[in-house]
C-alpha cells in the first residue's frame, strides 16, 4: 500500500490551480516517493473556474448547478496589475506589453499559460463532481464521494488533506421584492446574465450596488439599454454616470412595469437583475467542515486565512472578499502546501483562534477602501514570508489599486482606458487599440490582432 500523503483539491479554478503549481514548483526538490499524490476534481469539462466562460445557465450539461457567473464581453474590472503572479508575469505569457483591464479570454489565456508550463492537467479529473466529504476521527482521513460524469459511475477514495477550491461566486443570494411573482418582464440574479445586447432598449433595473450592479449596469449601457436604474440598500455607488442611469434607495415592490423606490420615487422597467451577491454554499462538504460566512476580508474559522481551525486537514482557498484574486490565491496555495508537508508547524488550537480574533478586530476596524486593500496586502505579505512564494511589493500594487479607484471616480465608464505599470518587471501597460466603451469585440484574437494594436 502506498504510504504518500493523499491530497484531494475541490475545483480547478484560479485557487484550485494555484495549489497545483505550488507542488509543481517544488516537484524536483522532493524524492519522488515522498512527493504527495494530488488528486484535483473538477465538475466542468476544463479549468480555468469563473474564467472558463458557458453559455449556460440554470443546469449544466450533467444536470449540476452551473458554475459560471461570467458573461459575455467581460474585461476585468480590476487592473491586471494587481493581480499578476508573481511566478509568471504578463510579459512572460504574452511576450509584449497588453493593457491594464483585458477581457476574460485574455486573462483564461494568461491563467492557462502557466499551468500548462507547469504540466499540472494530468492530475486533473474532469467532468467529475464532488458530492460528499466526511471525515473520519479514527483514521484522520477524509472519504471524498464523487460522480464522474465521463464514465458515468460513483465512486469514493480517501484523502489525508482537501483542499476546498469551489470558488464563492456561484450560489445566487437572490431576495424576493412584493409583485415578482406577476412581475410580466424577466427577472433575474446576476448569475444567470450572459449577455447585455439582450436587453438593448429595454428599461432595466438592477438591485444592488456593489461590483455586479456597476459591471452589469455598465455592460447594459455600453450595448444599448434605453436606461439604467440601480437601487442600493445601503449606500449609492456614487459615481457621475452617464445621461440615462439613475441611482435610487432600496426597491419596496414592483407593480406591473412600475417599480417602487424607499424614496417615494417610481420608474418604468421591463427587465429586473438581481446583483444581490452570492453565498458561500458547501453543499458537499459535512456539516462539520464547513466554513460558515459571509462574503468579507476576514472570514472566522481560517488559521491564516486558509486552515479550517476545527480540522486542521481542512484548507480553503480565495474564501474572501477579493480586492487581490490570483496572486493572493497563490500565496495562499505556496501557504497550504508547507503546511501540508509539516514544513509549517500550526500553533495550538487556541491560539489559531485567538490570532484569528485578532485579525477579525483589525478587520472590523477598517473604514475606507484604502484601509481594505491595505488589510489584504499585508495578509498576503505575511503569508508569502513564510514561503518561497517570490516576493511582492504590495505597497506598490496598493499605489495601483488606490489610482484605480481614483480613475473609476473621475470617470467610471472610461476607467477602463487606463493603464498601469507592472509591480514585477516594471514593463508599463499599452492603451487598448479601441476605447472600451467603442470595444465590441472581446475575443481575444481581436484584443491581440497586431495589424490594430498600436495603430499608428
Ligand atoms: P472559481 O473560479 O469559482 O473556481 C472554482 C472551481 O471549482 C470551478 O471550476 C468549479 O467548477 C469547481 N467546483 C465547484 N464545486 C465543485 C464540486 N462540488 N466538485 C468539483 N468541482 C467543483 N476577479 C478578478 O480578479 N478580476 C475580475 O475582473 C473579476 N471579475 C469577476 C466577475 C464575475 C462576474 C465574477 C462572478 C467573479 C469575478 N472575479 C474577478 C472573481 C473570481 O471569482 C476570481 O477571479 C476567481 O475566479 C476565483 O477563483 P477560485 O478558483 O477561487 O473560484
Ligand atoms: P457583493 O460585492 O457581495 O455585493 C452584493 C450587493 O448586493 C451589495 O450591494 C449588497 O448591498 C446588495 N444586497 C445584498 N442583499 C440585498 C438585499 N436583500 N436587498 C438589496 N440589496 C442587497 O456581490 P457582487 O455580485 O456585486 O460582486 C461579487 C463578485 O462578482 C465580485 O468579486 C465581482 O468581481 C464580481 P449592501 O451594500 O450589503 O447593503
Amino acid at each position: 500500500m502506498s504510504q504518500k500523503i493523499r491530497i484531494a483539491i475541490i475545483g480547478a479554478g484560479p485557487s484550485g490551480l494555484a495549489q497545483l503549481r505550488a507542488f509543481a514548483a517544488i516537484r524536483s526538490s522532493i524524492p519522488p516517493e515522498s512527493f504527495p499524490e494530488i488528486v484535483c476534481f473538477e465538475k466542468q469539462s476544463d479549468w480555468g473556474g469563473m474564467w472558463n466562460y458557458t453559455w449556460r445557465t440554470g443546469v449544466d450539461e450533467n444536470g449540476e448547478p452551473v458554475h459560471g457567473s461570467m458573461y459575455r464581453y467581460l474585461w476585468s474590472n480590476g487592473p491586471k496589475e494587481c493581480l499578476e503572479f508573481a511566478d509568471y508575469t504578463f510579459d512572460e505569457h504574452f511576450g509584449r506589453p497588453i493593457s491594464s483591464y483585458p477581457p476574460r479570454e485574455v486573462l483564461f489565456d494568461y491563467i492557462e499559460g502557466r499551468v500548462r508550463k507547469a504540466r499540472v492537467r494530468d492530475a486533473i479529473r474532469f467532468d467529475t463532481a464532488v458530492k460528499s466529504v466526511t471525515f473520519n476521527q479514527q483514521t484522520q482521513r477524509f472519504a471524498v464521494m464523487v460522480n464522474d460524469y465521463l464514465n458515468e459511475r460513483c465512486y469514493s477514495e480517501h484523502f489525508d488533506f482537501v483542499v476546498v477550491a469551489s470558488g464563492h461566486f456561484s450560489t445566487p443570494n437572490a431576495p424576493e421584492f412584493p409583485g415578482f411573482e406577476t412581475f410580466p418582464g424577466r427577472i433575474l440574479h446576476a448569475h444567470d446574465f450572459r449577455d447585455a445586447s439582450e436587453f438593448k432598449g429595454k428599461n432595466v433595473l438592477l438591485v444592488g450596488s456593489s461590483y455586479s450592479a456597476e459591471d452589469i449596469g455598465s455592460q447594459c449601457y455600453k450595448y444599448g439599454a434605453k436606461s439604467i436604474t440601480t437601487s442600493y440598500r445601503t449606500r449609492p455607488m456614487g459615481y457621475q454616470w452617464p445621461r440615462g442611469w439613475q441611482e435610487k434607495p432600496l426597491l419596496e415592490s414592483v407593480q406591473g412595469h412600475t417599480a417602487f423606490f424607499a424614496d417615494g420615487s417610481r420608474s418604468q422597467v421591463d427587465a429586473i437583475i438581481l446583483c444581490t451577491g452570492y453565498k458561500h454554499h458547501f453543499p458537499f462538504l459535512d456539516d462539520s467542515l464547513r466554513l460558515r460566512t459571509d462574503n468579507r476580508l476576514w472570514p472566522l474559522g481560517l488559521y491564516e486565512g486558509v486552515v479550517f481551525t476545527s480540522n486542521p486537514r481542512l484548507m480553503y482557498l480565495g474564501m474572501q472578499d477579493l480586492w487581490y484574486s490570483f496572486n493572493m490565491f497563490d500565496a495562499q496555495a505556496w501557504y497550504a502546501r508547507d503546511v501540508m508537508l509539516g514544513r509549517i508547524k500550526l500553533p495550538e488550537r487556541a491560539v489559531m483562534k485567538q490570532e484569528n480574533a485578532a485579525w477579525r478586530e483589525k478587520e472590523l476596524e477598517i473604514g475606507n477602501d484604502a484601509q481594505a486593500f491595505t488589510f489584504q496586502g499585508d495578509y498576503i505579505r505575511r503569508l508569502i514570508a513564510r514561503t518561497d512564494y517570490p516576493d511582492l511589493d504590495t505597497d506598490a500594487i496598493n499605489r495601483i489599486f488606490l489610482q484605480w479607484k481614483k480613475d473609476k471616480k473621475a470617470d467610471i465608464m472610461n476607467y477602463r482606458d487606463r493603464v498601469y505599470p507592472s509591480v514585477l518587471s516594471g514593463t508599463m501597460a499599452v492603451p487598448h487599440h479601441t476605447p472600451w466603451m467603442e470595444a465590441l469585440d472581446d475575443s481575444l484574437q481581436a484584443y491581440l490582432e497586431p495589424s490594430t494594436l498600436n495603430p499608428r
